[in-house]
């Protein structure tokens, strides 16, 4: 049985999401934020030493990194959920997985991260501009690659998409309104998927 190791409000909403759409039996072990510090619970070090979710137990063996959950948790359970390993769909596959922690991460983070600053009462001028400039080259380039799509590879949901709905979703904090209407309509259409809502739900209760 897999075990997830959940903490609200958080990337693992990823693995969650993923677990309601294939319909694999799972079970779900749920950590709170502090409200203060927004940080995870100690107790989440009991499971890895870096203290932070996701983690999955599979087989014994236990595994942080939600990139490597996302192709491990597809190529056993759900291959219909990634391209063909021999197509040329299939690397864009794989780069969309790695940009969703890598390239998109990053910015979104220090924007995150810049906020805490300045509702603390230390306005960071310089980690504001990087940010800024940053967040706009990565989300305008994405923009503009979703310009005719629906999901990210092959016109059709696959584990890339749960890699990237949890940072577009909180990109768009930061987004003007109307100003990337690829993005917002990506977002709406991973919105609508039915194990989308249902991990929500679980993750809000
Ligand atoms: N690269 C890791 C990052 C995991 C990570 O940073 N998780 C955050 C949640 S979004 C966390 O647990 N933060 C709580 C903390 O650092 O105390 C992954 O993709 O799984």
């Amino acid at each position: 049985m897999i075990k997830l190791h959940h903490l609200n409000a958080s990337r693992s909403i990823r693995i969650l999401w993923l677990l309601e759409e294939i319909g694999q039996p799972y079970e779900l072990i749920k950590y709170q934020r502090d409200e203060k510090t927004h940080l995870a619970p100690a107790s989440l070090k009991a499971m890895h030493p870096l203290g932070k979710s996701p983690v999955i137990e599979l087989d014994g063996k236990v595994i942080a990194e939600s990139g490597a959950m996302m192709e491990i948790l597809i190529k056993r359970f759900a291959p219909h959920l990634a391209p063909d390993e021999d197509s040329a769909e299939y690397i864009d596959y794989l780069t969309w997985i790695h940009f969703s922690e890598s390239s998109a991460m990053l910015p979104f983070l220090l924007k995150v991260f810049n906020e805490f600053e300045i509702k603390s009462g230390t306005d960071l001028k310089f980690l504001e501009d990087y940010a800024g400039a940053e967040f706009d080259k990565v989300f305008s380039y994405l923009d503009d690659y979703l310009k005719d799509r629906r999901f990210l590879v092959e016109d059709r949901l696959t584990g890339a998409d749960f890699m990237l709905g949890f940072v577009v979703k909180g990109a768009l904090n930061w987004l003007k309104p109307g100003s990337k209407l690829h993005i917002e309509r990506y977002v709406r259409n991973l919105e609508n998927q039915n194990s989308y809502i249902r991990a929500l739900r679980i993750d809000a209760n």
